[in-house]
């Protein structure tokens, strides 16, 4: 099993049951156990066209599926839950990004691993923190290793 850290956001309906449920249908995998979820803060749009609040947080999971299989099993859930893939950064029902996934790096055009915007923003940073202050050690290992 390996530990892995995922982004939730969402700013579309009811956004705190919308993170909920999202968090419900991960539970119900069995291949997946939730070990923490952070805190869900209130953050303002970055980036795409004008658009509502998200709220954000992050979640510890574990898993035995590969990085592509989660990615598969996330975006299931993201159209389950009526996510529609329009604008770019646009507002979603619900968001859900690998952030984290080990140590390891990916960089293959359907999946980037760290998530490549995480380290700019607040809104992951603030709750990643939250949940694994040691998880500052990773970054630095992995953006070493990004550098070279
Ligand atoms: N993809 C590549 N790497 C990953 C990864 N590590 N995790 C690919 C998940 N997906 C990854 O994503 C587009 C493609 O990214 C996927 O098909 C997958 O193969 P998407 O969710 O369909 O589309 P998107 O929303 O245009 O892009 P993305 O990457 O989700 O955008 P971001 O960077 O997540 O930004 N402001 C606040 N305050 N809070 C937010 O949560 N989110 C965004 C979306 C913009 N502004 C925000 C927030
Ligand atoms: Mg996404």
């Amino acid at each position: 099993m390996v530990e892995v850290f995922v982004g939730i956001g969402s700013n579309l309906g009811n956004r705190r049951e919308n993170i909920k449920k999202a968090i419900g249908y991960l539970e119900e995998d069995s291949r997946i156990v939730i070990e923490k979820i952070s805190s869900v803060i209130e953050t303002e749009p970055l980036g795409g066209p004008p658009q509502g609040k998200y709220l954000n947080g992050v979640i510890k999971i574990k898993t035995d599926y590969s990085p592509k299989e989660l990615l598969g099993v996330l975006q299931r859930i993201e159209k389950r839950m009526g996510r529609k893939r329009e604008v770019r950064f646009g507002p979603r029902v619900i968001d859900l990004d690998i952030l984290l996934y080990g140590e390891e790096i990916i960089d293959d055009p359907e999946l980037k691993i760290p998530h490549p915007r995480m380290f700019e923003r607040e809104f992951v940073l603030g709750p990643l923190f939250e949940l694994e202050p040691g998880i500052e050690k990773v970054l630095k290992k992995i953006t070493e290793k990004l550098r070279r």
